[in-house]
């Protein structure tokens, strides 16, 4: 374990790591009232993750995502008669989107940066400012708002964020787009949460997406998938605002105290059944 990541609040590209007590929320509300922005959401529930899912990740976004903001959620689905019916609060709207069924899993979960690039091409950069993308099985826990927000946003992951470069998954295979090398890397970021301005995240997903179809060509998967790609665009080009694991944790860890308050959890994982080939 590498004592100096505890509660670390800089990186050494000198950009935020945010904390629950690192910004002041009235002042960011005060500034965003007089430069009021739209935020998007992205999220994907395709075959059994939309009956699983997607009620508990949209009824708890309701709740805590930036309240009182402009936010549109952009729903990608493969069943339009299975949307589950929630009404939002104001200043908030769906948008929703068929998708096809991948055959194989890691393709559904890959495929999101190409679907997500060409979405924000096509009009999502025309409606909203900044966009999310998260993983649908999360549910929100508290409030998730204008602190979160910044050009190019990456997020810590739960089990990796104290340890060294050396020691997180990231692609070893020197043939694989995803590759980084031993001995480099800053952090390890979950896929489950990136986000930051619409022309960012545009790069973001368009170069993930470049990456993964480059290595099907060369019949490479890169281990842990789009993440393993996005954590190789992130080595390349320094996210300028980093999320605390507290953005999205794993409850079924222990607490720390380095966990003040839990604003988006993991949702639990029926693996044997979800990750059945269909
Ligand atoms: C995914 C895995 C196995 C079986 C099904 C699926 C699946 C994913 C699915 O049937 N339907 C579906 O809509 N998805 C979407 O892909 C959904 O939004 C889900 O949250 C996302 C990623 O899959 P997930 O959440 O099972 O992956 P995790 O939680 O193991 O997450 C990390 O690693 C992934 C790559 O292996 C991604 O990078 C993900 O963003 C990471 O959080
Ligand atoms: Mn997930």
């Amino acid at each position: 374990m590498n004592s100096t990541h505890m509660r670390m609040r800089t990186t050494n590209w000198s950009a935020p790591i945010v904390w629950t007590d690192t910004y002041n929320e009235s002042a960011l509300k005060k500034y965003y009232k007089k430069h009021p922005v739209a935020v998007g959401l992205v999220v994907f529930a395709v075959g059994r993750y939309l009956e699983y899912y997607l009620e508990s990740f949209l009824l708890s976004a309701n709740m805590f995502f930036m309240v009182n903001q402009r936010v549109i959620i952009y729903v990608m689905l493969d069943d339009f008669s299975r949307m589950p019916f929630i009404s939002l609060n104001r200043l908030r709207t769906y948008k929703i989107f068929k998708v096809k069924q991948e055959r194989r899993w890691q393709d559904i979960s890959m495929m999101r940066m190409k679907t997500i690039s060409e979405h924000i091409a096509d009009h999502i950069r025309h409606e909203v400012d900044y966009v999310f993308c998260m993983d649908v099985d999360q549910i929100f826990k508290g409030s998730y708002g204008l602190e979160t927000l910044g050009e190019s946003v990456a997020q810590l992951h739960t089990y990796w964020y104290k340890e060294s470069p050396n020691k997180v998954p990231y692609e070893r295979n020197e043939a694989s787009e995803a590759y980084i090398p031993l001995g480099q890397g800053d952090f390890y970021y979950h896929a489950a949460v990136f986000g930051g301005t619409t022309a960012q995240v545009l790069k973001i997903t368009q170069e993930c997406a470049r990456r993964i179809m480059n290595d099907k060509k060369n019949n490479i998967e890169a281990v842990w998938h789009d993440e393993s790609h996005l954590n190789k665009y992130f080595f390349l080009h320094k996210p300028t605002k980093i999320l605390s694991p507290e953005f999205c944790w794993d409850l079924r860890k222990d607490t720390t105290p380095d966990i003040e308050t839990v604003k988006l959890s993991w949702n639990f994982k029926h693996y044997e059944f979800l990750r059945k080939e269909v």
